[in-house]
């Protein structure tokens, strides 16, 4: 079973990430740091060990890092999960602030990754890139160890989700994104061209046979699938990050082409696109197509074990 340690800015679709790939059994996941993105990190944290305590998975660390991008921006505030990130679901779970470990993401990236270098550690990252830029800048020799780091972010042949170039990701932190990709890592990029394609609708979320659980599952997602009906007219929600974990757990549901990659930074009006470039050899392989039924019966495997 992979190692895996996860990066996010819980967020609804962090979360349904999260509850997939500690459902599976099919990775296993040794810890979560947090960034800022859709929340802050220590709000993405709480987030994270409400999930977690939802699950019964206390005993996996929660390390919330960085509050704003390279530059030193503030990232945060894009309301679209709600103020907490989570529309209010899990208001009631109390977390004492002592559990999150708060502003150790990037230390303990760092350690986890040189305490496991003989097996190798994938990262699963759906989140703004802050948290792995910043480690790469205090220990460049942890690359070696980084089997792959599966990476929700990017619009390479669709418009973005921001501005008209730019995915949220990458924009709100194009200059660690672009550290990343020139680091040498072996790379996975889940872009927009692929996690535009799959819908998460009610009568998947009717298919999850845990009370509990999907109960959960609709508290979270049936404010977004409002909001997706009255702005898109779509019936259901994008689902960009269980679609990332998804694909670490299967490799069959995307479709991939190695590339190489350009980030457009600082104050561009393109900030944050990304240019392919096709010169030379590339460790970057780039979403290009998805089989969204099966998107579906993993996902509803992993929630239905
Ligand atoms: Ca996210």
């Amino acid at each position: 079973m992979k190692n895996v340690i996860m990066d996010v800015d819980t967020g609804v679709d962090d979360a349904l990430g999260i509850i997939m790939a500690i459902k599976s059994r099919k990775i296993n996941v040794l810890g979560i740091t947090t960034v800022a993105g859709n929340v802050g990190a220590k709000q993405a944290a709480i987030n994270t060990k409400k999930v977690l305590y939802f699950l019964n998975e206390m005993n996996i660390p929660v390390l919330s890092g960085s509050e704003t991008s390279c530059r030193g921006e503030y990232i945060t505030g894009s309301n679209m999960h709600g103020i907490d990130g989570l529309f209010g679901a899990l208001r009631d779970v109390e977390i004492e602030t002592n559990e999150i470990h708060e502003g150790r993401a990037v230390e303990y990236l760092i350690e986890t990754i040189m305490e496991n270098k003989d097996k190798g550690t994938t990262l699963i990252l759906t989140a703004p890139l802050t948290n792995l830029a910043l480690a790469l800048k205090r220990a460049p020799y942890i690359k070696g160890f980084i089997e792959e780091a599966i990476i929700m972010g990017g619009a390479v042949e669709c418009p973005g989700n921001i501005t008209p170039y730019a995915e949220f990701n990458i924009y709100k932190d194009p200059e660690a994104a672009d550290l990343v990709m020139n680091s040498g890592i072996r790379i996975t990029m889940v872009t927009l061209d692929v996690t535009n394609k799959v819908i998460l609708n009610r009568n998947h979320i009717n298919k999850i046979i845990n009370t509990n659980l999907k109960e959960l599952v609709s508290s979270i997602t049936e404010p977004w699938i409002n909001r997706y009906k009255n702005k898109y007219g779509i019936e259901g929600c994008l689902v960009h990050d269980p679609l990332t974990v998804a694909y670490a757990i299967d490799r069959t549901i995307i479709k991939t082409r190695r590339t190489n990659i350009d980030i457009v930074k600082g104050d561009a009006i393109q900030r944050g696109k990304l240019e392919r470039k096709d010169d030379g050899p590339s460790c970057i392989n780039v979403s290009i197509e998805v089989d969204d039924v099966k998107f579906e019966k993993v996902f509803l495997e992993c929630l239905n074990i």
